[in-house]
């Protein structure tokens, strides 16, 4: 049910009802953001079939398809992933819950004893049910190669999201002295919605990982990977041995690869596999013309290049996923040195923002899927959410079925350890009979269940890097709040009263009347 292209996928959603294409001329500097700021914001034609019970689990609109971007000849497809049901396609399934099935049918018949042994078996389990890449002599991705000068990243529509993106004298800058003296200015506009393609120098292990580029000249742009991620790894490996790093940004493909670039896969696990296990087939590959690398065969547009261990520029600032900007700091910088296309590419991309966007669905699809994966490391955990609210990284609502004391601190100190989960800044435990899709439900059960001076748990430790309120970058504090009826052992608890009820007879009497009563 995926498909094999980005073309094949916007042929299918137009099918559907899915696509609005637009033939205005429009700019890729803000114009497009905005449009579909405004799109995503309404309903989704097909609505969901989600857990979800925030408001906007219904919302994401139509994808769009600019035709007539002006400066470039090549159309722009936006908000292709922005709803439930969309993502759904694309990862060529009916509901997350199903394909959480799938993962969890690959976990079940392990029985791993430590975290660690446990952690190992991680990629065993993916390669069980899954193909591999395959190396391809030829793909369409390059039918059409521009080596050396023809190489312009400015043929592309890149789109600039937010109205200070880029804008060294906006304020919104880490470093204002820094800043002053600084010559080579980013252009403001960027690559949104590429996979990143690098490799491991010692084990030749490949990484996807979607991060922004922001485009500074025709051939020249920085990497805004964050320091955790695997890109910056395979970064600081390259800087060591003083080597320029290869690198390409890939823009289309198969449908499950935009998704797979975000999924928060351990170090070393590759996303090519993971990609394979939800296409149900291998990805095909072809060796880039420039570099040392393979990309998918498949691909609309492919960008090659290398990572300078050494240069760096004044990347962002970039309005984020967080709904603020991040500000601008030094990053990496990419060198091009080709760009290979289909004939008649589409360019994929996105914009971020206060949620919902476009990324709230690739979120959710990580809740769901990586459910079967964190209970093997937490198996305390009967389900969770990341509520929007909480843009990710913010926020989990975790539900424990409680045996014992302290239990729901137990699987807090567990999460604050587990991956890209660690970075949670604020845990709410709640028991089994809370509904963690519906954050009226949780927190009213976190404001009534909870004495705030008893039963919170305040860590400290790594978080994620856009969060602005942190102390440092990058480091800070961590509360987890233990929302679940309390036992004795505990603390000081009182006799606890019991939640309001109905009893199941009055219940099915009054189902039973409703017609008799007439209320209308
Ligand atoms: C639309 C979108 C934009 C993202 N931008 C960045 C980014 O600029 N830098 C970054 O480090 N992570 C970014 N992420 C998150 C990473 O893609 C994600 O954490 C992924 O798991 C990283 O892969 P890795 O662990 O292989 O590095 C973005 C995610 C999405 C959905
Ligand atoms: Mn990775």
């Amino acid at each position: 049910m995926a498909t094999e292209t980005l073309s094949d996928f916007l042929t299918m959603l137009d099918r559907e009802g899915e696509l609005a294409r637009v033939s205005a001329t429009v700019d890729p500097r803000l114009e497009i953001a905005a449009i579909c700021d405004r799109i995503g914001k309404t309903p989704a034609p097909h609505g969901h079939q989600e857990l979800d019970r925030s408001p906007a689990a219904v919302l994401g609109g139509k994808a769009l398809l600019f035709e007539n971007v002006s400066g470039s000849d090549i159309p722009v497809a936006i908000n292709t992933f922005g709803s439930y049901w969309r993502v759904n396609r694309a990862l060529g399934t009916k509901t997350l819950s199903d394909l959480a099935d799938r993962v969890q049918a690959l976990v079940k018949p392990e029985i791993p004893t430590t975290l660690m042994e446990k952690m190992k078996k991680l990629p065993d389990l993916l390669k069980l049910g899954t193909f591999p890449p395959k190396s391809v002599r030829t793909g369409i991705c390059q039918q059409v190669i521009l080596e050396g000068d023809k190489a312009d990243l400015n043929r592309l529509p890149l789109i600039q999201c937010w109205p200070l993106d880029g804008d060294l004298d906006s304020g919104q800058v880490f470093d204002r002295a820094a800043c002053a003296n600084i010559t080579e200015r980013g252009t403001g506009r960027y690559i949104t919605f590429g996979g990143v393609f690098t490799k491991d120098p010692e084990t030749g292990s490949r990484n996807i990982g979607m991060y922004r580029v922001q485009q500074f000249g025709p051939r020249k742009c920085a990497m805004h990977w964050h320091l955790h991620h695997d890109g910056a790894r395979h970064f600081r490996m390259y800087q060591k041995r003083n080597e320029k790093m290869p690198l390409a940004i890939v823009l289309g493909g198969e449908s499950v690869l935009p998704y797979a670039a975000t999924a928060p896969l351990p170090p070393g696990i590759e996303e090519l596999l993971f990609a394979g296990f939800l296409n149900d087939r291998g990805i095909d590959l072809v060796p880039c013309r420039t570099i040392p690398l393979e990309v998918p065969a498949n691909a609309e547009i492919v960008i090659e290049g290398y990572v300078d261990p050494n240069e760096k520029l004044m990347e962002g600032p970039f309005g984020d996923h967080t709904g603020f900007y991040s500000l601008a700091d030094w990053y990496p910088v990419f060198n091009v040195t080709a760009i290979t296309m289909r004939k008649n590419p589409i360019y994929p991309t996105t914009i971020v923002g206060k949620p919902p966007m476009e990324d709230y669905f690739l979120g959710k699809a990580t809740e769901r899927i990586f459910l079967p994966l964190l209970q093997m490391i937490v198996p305390d955990i009967v389900d969770y959410s990341l509520p929007i609210s909480g843009a990710f990284h913010n926020c989990a609502f975790i539900k424990i079925q409680k045996q014992y004391p302290f239990q729901a601190r137990r699987v807090m100190h567990a999460i604050w350890g587990a991956g890209q989960m660690s970075f949670t800044k604020f845990i709410i435990v709640v028991d089994e009979h809370v509904n963690v899709h519906d954050e009226q439900d949780v927190l009213f059960h976190l404001f009534s269940n909870c004495d705030p001076a008893r039963d919170s748990e305040i860590v400290k430790g790594p978080v994620d890097i856009l969060d602005h309120s942190s102390p440092e970058m990058g480091a800070g504090s961590k509360i987890g709040f233990d929302a679940t009826v309390k036992l004795p052992a505990e603390g000081t608890v009182r006799k606890w009263p019991a939640e309001l009820e109905f009893d199941a007879a009055t219940l099915s009497l009054i189902e039973r009347k409703w017609q008799e009563y007439g209320i209308k």
